[in-house]
């Protein structure tokens, strides 16, 4: 087996994947959601499980919020109490998926009125980002229609460069704003923002700082993503990821639990594609629920899938891959992938994770730390993650 040498080390020990704040409320689907004993009641509380899964595996040093779902009254605050737990804010996500006025769009909408709404509460969420320190604005608009003829398709477009222009404007030069695609759901004709290309197209009129999100879930099945990320990698426009797994649609179930061979492929584009390289713009998150596993362990699977399947991609022989390709030998190209990606790293990672103070198994090290009894006992009526309210 090849070793992870000292390059691929320090791009693991660079590895940072940001958790969901709603990872840790209730989820479900539409017919049932559960609560599972010790479920977080306020952001805080979100916050802390959220260190817990940093402090167990040193991959996960920030959290996204998702406003409105975590309104507070004092942002600096709650950034300063992040920061007391050993974690940081990171991106916010705007919500325009759950008000009655933007049942036929938000930042699309033909009535200026709600049109301006929806504006206003992204330039909300940049204030948001001013408080926090955040540096990322992610923006995944639900709008779109179920009917043909139902809306003006080219109309729509229109209007959302113009909103997502204003948005723009409205950004420091530090801060970036990502686009976020999704082919169908809530709406099952059009969605305003359904594919890589579209979300390439707004960015790129914006500006340097915008990016495209690319959330595996958001998919057709069969779509290869490897091949849109070395793109998007390409041509420099690769913001961020919101990672999960599917089996049909957006399941939003653990990454790498659904195709684990996949996720090592996105991962290898990432890494030719100069991703993990410093000063690159591509950020790592997850977008999950866990509707019937407990969350704490469900989010440390997660980083840990990640992270194995990072420490696989390293694995490769980039320059035997290169001979191969450019020797046209198929299946010598071939196999120098599945090598590496059949290779189990857990046994180098658990001595890694030892190198640096961390539990060899995080999980374990979890289950054995009491703390999910703790909250189980100490909290009673756990809010559900934003999707049920
Ligand atoms: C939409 C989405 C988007 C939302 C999140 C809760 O399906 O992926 O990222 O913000 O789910
Ligand atoms: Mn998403
Ligand atoms: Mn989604």
């Amino acid at each position: 087996m090849r070793e992870l040498d000292a390059p691929a080390r320090d791009v693991l020990a660079a590895q940072a994947i940001e958790l969901p704040s709603w990872a840790f409320g209730n989820a479900g689907t539409r017919f049932k959601v559960f609560s599972t004993p010790g479920t977080p009641r306020t952001i805080q509380e979100k916050l802390s499980d959220a260190a817990q899964v940093h402090r167990l595996t040193g991959l996960a040093p920030t959290v996204a919020l998702h406003i409105p779902w975590d309104l507070v009254s004092d942002y600096g605050e709650l950034a300063r109490y992040a920061q007391d737990l050993g974690v940081r804010l990171g991106t916010i996500n705007s919500n325009t998926f759950q008000d009655d006025d933007y049942k036929l769009g938000s930042l699309t909408h033909t009535d200026e009125r709600i049109r301006r709404k929806a504006i206003d509460h992204h330039l909300a969420c940049v204030d948001v980002m001013d408080a926090t320190g955040s540096q990322d604005l992610k923006i995944w608009l639900p709008d779109g229609t179920n009917y043909p003829g139902q809306g003006d398709i080219r109309g729509r477009q229109d209007r959302l460069a113009d909103s997502l222009a204003q948005i723009y404007a409205r950004l420091s030069d530090q801060q970036r704003l990502v686009l976020e695609y999704k082919i169908f759901e809530p709406y099952f004709y059009t969605m305003d923002v359904p594919d890589w290309g579209t979300s390439y197209a707004h960015v790129t009129a914006l500006g340097e700082r915008a990016f495209v999100c690319l959330d595996t879930g958001h998919h057709a099945p069969s779509t290869n993503i490897e091949f849109i990320v070395a793109q998007l990698l390409r041509l420099g426009r690769l913001g961020s990821f919101d990672f999960n797994s599917r089996f049909y649609a957006d399941d939003d179930l653990i990454v790498g639990a659904a195709d684990p061979f996949q996720l090592f492929r996105i991962l290898f584009e990432v890494l030719r594609g100069g991703g993990f390289e410093a000063g690159s713009p591509v950020r790592f998150m997850l977008d999950q629920c866990h509707n019937i596993e407990d969350k704490i362990p469900g989010q440390i699977r997660s980083v840990l899938n990640v992270q194995e399947m990072t420490a696989r991609a390293l694995l490769v022989d980039q320059e035997a891959l290169r001979a191969a390709q450019d020797a046209g030998d198929v299946l010598s190209a071939n196999g120098l992938l599945m090598d590496a990606f059949y290779t189990d790293v857990r046994p180098a990672l658990a001595g890694w994770r030892e190198e640096r103070g961390l539990p060899a198994d995080p999980m374990a090290a979890y289950a054995a730390s009491g703390y999910q009894r703790r909250i189980a006992d100490e909290r009673v009526g756990g809010t559900q993650s934003g999707w049920g309210a």
